[in-house]
Formats: C-alpha cells, structure tokens, sequence
C-alpha cells in the first residue's frame, strides 16, 4: 500500500439503459480534473466509474432489445468504458454492479444490517417510478395528461404492492441532522445541502430496501423470493471498489475508505447524501467525506431528450472541436455547481478566445521569439526588474490559489485564476515588446523571454488536469522532461536550465473555423 496519503473519488455509476451523453462525459471529467489534479500533488489516487447494471430499468430496456439482461449489460457496459478513451478519462477501476465482487459486498452489508437490527420485513404499498428506480409519497404526486401519475422529476409512476424488508431510515433521522451540522462540507454546494437538511427535518420514513416482482438484482441473503433495491446494490459499488467486506489494516478500504469525494448530478443527490450514509452508518461504517452534486445541462435552451433528437454525444464533440477544447469548455464555461446551456456559439468563443487568442497566442508568441532570437534554446536571463518579480511571483503563487479552489470543486474559479496569470503575461510581453529588444538590448530579451518560458512552464504544468495533451504538447516544446512535470516541479527550484535546445514551436490551440465543423445539422441546427 502507498505510503501517499490516499484520495478516493467517485462517479455515480451510470445506468446501460442509455447511451453516454455530454452529461455524462460532464461528471466523469470533473472527477478526471480533481483524480489528475490530486496525483500531481502528490496524493495516492483511487478514481472510479462505472455501471449500474441492475433494476428494473434495465431489465425493461433488455426485454426491448430482445435480449436477456446479462448480454444486453455485457455490450452496452462497454459504451460507458469506451468514454475513457474519447474524453482521455484517467480511471483507475471501472466497476460492473453485475461482477461477483460487487454481489459478495451488497450481500455482506445486507448481513451487517440484518444482524445490527436495521432491517425488518414487511409488505409495500406505494409507488414506484421505474425511471428514477424510486419511490414517491402520493402527496409528491401530480397528474400527467393521460391520467397517469407523474413524479417530480417527470417520470410516470406505478402502484406497487408486495412483500419487502424494509431498511429503518426513520431511526436515523437525527443521526443525519448532527452529520450534517458538524460536518458542514459534507454536502456542497451550501444551496444542495439546505435542501437535503429541510427535506431530512421534515420527517423520513423506513425505506423500501427489495423487490420480489422481477429478479433482475443482487438476491436477498437468505430468502431467493427477494431482490436488493437498486438503490442499496449500486451505492454499494463505492465500498466494493475498496474491497469490502475486507477491511482489516494494510487493505485497500482501510486505505482509501471513507471516500474523499462522491460527485453527483443533482437529481441523484438524496440517494447519496440521505440514504448513503445511514446505511453506512447503520453497518457501523463511516460515510464519505464529501458529496457534490452539480448542475444540469440544457442544449440551446432545452432539455436533452431522445424524443427531441438534441442528444449530444461526447464523440461528436471531440471530433468538432477537439478533446482539450471540449474539456476545457466543459468546466469553464458554467460555475460548477449550477445548471448550464450548450451551444455552439458559446464553445466557439471559448476556443478562439481563451484558447486561442490567450493561452496559445501566449505560447506561440513565446516560443517563436526563443526559436528566433536565442538559437532555439532556453534564454540565459540577467538581473531581474520589478515587472519581471512581479510576474514570477504571480506564477510561483498560483498553485496554492488553484489547490484551494479545486478543493472547493471550483473549476471555473481555477481556470479564471490561471487566465488572470495568461493576462499578466500577455500585458507583460506587449509592454516589455522584446521584439524591439532584440535590436537595442538582446541581454534584457534574454530575461524578459526567460521570465515569459518560465511562466509558461507553470501554466502548462497547471494546465495538465484540464487538458492534458496540449499541455503535454507545451511542456515537451519547454523540454520538460515527463518525469519534471508534478507540481512539487512548480516554483524556482526546478526553473528551465539556460542552454537547454528546445524543438521547433507549433501551435496547440488552432482557431475554430466554422466550415471545419462536421455537424451542421442536428442539435445545434
Ligand atoms: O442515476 N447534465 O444513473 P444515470 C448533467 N445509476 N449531468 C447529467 C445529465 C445532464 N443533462 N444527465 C445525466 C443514475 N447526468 C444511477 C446512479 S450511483 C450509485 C447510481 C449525469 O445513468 C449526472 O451525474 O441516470 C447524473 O447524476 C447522472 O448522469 C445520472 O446517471
């Protein structure tokens, strides 16, 4: 086991009903961000995903496809796994709610439970919205055109009624309360965790934990009739990873359990913050550290839905726009944590402003000079003037700024911060003007494109969890070697050796140009 301090974080696993979309792609690459982002400090990262394969959503979308539940989950797991590849996903397990390691642990903490008295048998009358694979109180309820009952959220509901064990969620009420109250971080953001507190205080009531009307599930221990909600088998995939239930010293849950971070959509937060812990704590295990539940994404001002054919696959993004481009916009774009609207316009100027003219007109600039003016090796610098400390001294003290606000899961404030630092720099250049330099004073365009390198040696550095190929493209351009590129690298003490032969600049951030697009039809119109 790592000596590193650990850092576990979570996807929710993702239902194979449905084909991966930009919302998807969206939560897995917020986690991808804070997983790179915490092993270039240093910490020992375990970073999961996955699928959820049970219930009886998916078992309707096997009987549709005309076939049986274990091969349609087989085949359509994969377009889940395939994500990793087009989005660059940094995973370190992917897991299957259908794996024998994932049915030994829900069994083993449904024993737990059972045996610390925390499930009772009984029967349920009540209804169920198999979309959501949740149940609603009738007052929740509205009626949908054709008579139907309809939830919250907008799916149709059924009445149920049969024989269930029961979890006693009501007899943790307060236990939550005082969870919530002296771990104030453990549910973000501070609106979603007010929600969560007046929904937890007005009152919770004993959960329906198993089903006996179709068996596409984990089995009850004990009693075959039973199959475990679909709930209870797919919050348990975050300890499984970890191993449960092997939990002695020296394993990887005692390494990595509790969790650092789950993140969620905000749909699915109640599961993961209300139910999620009193299970855990129910088992006498201790819950996550944290849970953040973001916003959705509309596209062009609607709701993404298969009926109104404007599904965005992350695929066609990348192919658009470019992998680096669609992840940066993805996160800079709207504050995370609030809901947000795609369109094409929007990804466009991000790429052509920020990227393009900003982050790479800078490196571009840069690099040029160097490869014109100082024999395409890295400038030897002389003293240094006030607009020269000033400027490093911004760049040495970015990290500290962006680790604060990744923390905090504060994307758009993270790359504000390193945009304000691209912003210095560029003013810097056009005030320092080294091409004019290179004729009156090449000593002083030795330090100032000395100044500009190393800062741009930060930038690049800092940039990896975001886009990790162009980064990879700037630093080996710097002649950074791979094995110089961790943030402990960051700050004077590993600064570019003067003399050092860089290869031949080329752009990274290409301007977008609107033929180029290969989509001129369909969701963006
Ligand atoms: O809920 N915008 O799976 P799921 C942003 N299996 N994010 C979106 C989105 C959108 N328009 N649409 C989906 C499940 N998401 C359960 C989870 S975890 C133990 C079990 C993202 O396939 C968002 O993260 O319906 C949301 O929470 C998740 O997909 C729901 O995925």
């Amino acid at each position: 086991m790592s000596d590193r301090p650990s850092y576990y974080i979570t996807t929710p696993i993702y239902y194979v009903n449905d084909v991966p979309h930009i919302g998807h792609a969206y939560t897995t690459l917020a986690c991808d961000v804070i997983a790179r982002f915490k092993r270039l400090d240093g910490f020992a990262v375990k970073f999961l995903s996955g699928t959820d394969e049970h219930g009886q959503k998916v078992e309707k979308s096997a009987h549709l496809a005309g076939v049986d539940p274990q091969s349609f989950t087989d085949r359509v797991s994969e377009n889940f796994r395939a994500l990793t590849g087009i989005m660059n996903f940094s995973t370190d397990d992917f897991i299957r709610t259908t794996e024998p390691r994932h049915i030994a642990a829900c069994q083993a903490l449904w024993q737990r439970l059972m045996d610390n008295g925390q499930i009772y048998l009984g029967s349920y009358a009540g209804w169920y919205a198999v979309r959501d694979e949740a149940f609603y109180g009738g007052d929740e309820l509205t009626e949908g055109p054709d008579g139907k009952k309809v939830a919250p959220s907008g799916a149709e509901c059924e009445w149920v009624h049969e024989p269930s064990y029961f979890f006693r969620l009501a007899a943790w009420q307060d236990r939550l309360l005082d969870l919530y109250e002296r771990y104030p971080e453990f549910i973000a953001p501070p609106s979603r965790r007010n929600e969560v507190i007046s929904f937890v205080k007005s009152g919770l009531t004993d959960l329906s934990i198993s089903r006996t009307t179709f068996d596409w599930g984990v089995p009850v221990p004990g009693d075959d009739a039973h199959v475990m909600y679909v709930w209870l088998d797919a919050l348990t995939n975050y300890i499984t990873a970890v191993g449960y239930p092997t939990t002695e010293p020296g394993t990887p849950y005692a390494h990595h359990w509790p969790a650092n971070l789950h993140m969620v959509g905000k749909d699915i937060l109640r599961f993961h913050a209300v139910y999620w812990p009193a299970f855990l704590m129910a088992a006498d295990l201790p819950p996550p550290r944290r849970v953040f539940a973001h916003g959705w994404w509309t596209i062009e001002g609607q709701k993404m839905s298969k009926s109104l054919g404007n599904v965005i696959a992350p695929q066609d993004l990348v192919s658009t726009y470019g992998r680096d481009q669609t992840r940066y916009f993805l996160l800079r774009e709207v504050p995370f944590g609030n809901d947000g609207d795609f369109s094409q316009r929007a990804i466009v100027h991000r790429i052509n402003g920020d990227l393009a003219n900003d982050y790479g007109n800078l490196a571009q600039r840069v690099l040029s000079m160097i490869s014109k003016n100082c024999e395409g090796a890295v400038p030897a610098p002389g003293p240094l003037e006030d607009a020269d400390q000033r400027l490093l001294s911004a760049v040495h003290h970015l990290l500290d700024d962006v680790r604060g606000h990744i923390d905090q899961q504060a994307f758009h404030r993270m790359l504000d911060r390193i945009w304000q630092v691209i912003g210095d720099a560029n003013r810097y250049v056009d005030e320092q003007a080294p091409w004019s330099l290179s004729k009156t004073d090449p000593d002083r365009m030795a330090t100032v494109l000395y100044i500009l390198a190393e800062t741009l040696r930060h930038l690049a550095i800092l940039t990896q969890p975001i886009m990790p190929d162009a980064s990879a493209q700037l630093l080996c351009q710097l002649a950074v070697a791979p094995d110089g590129r961790q943030f402990k690298d960051l700050g004077p003490d590993n600064a570019l050796t003067p003399g050092t032969a860089l290869p031949a600049p080329k752009g990274v951030f290409p301007r977008f140009v609107e033929h180029a697009a290969v989509h001129d039809t369909g969701p963006r119109g």
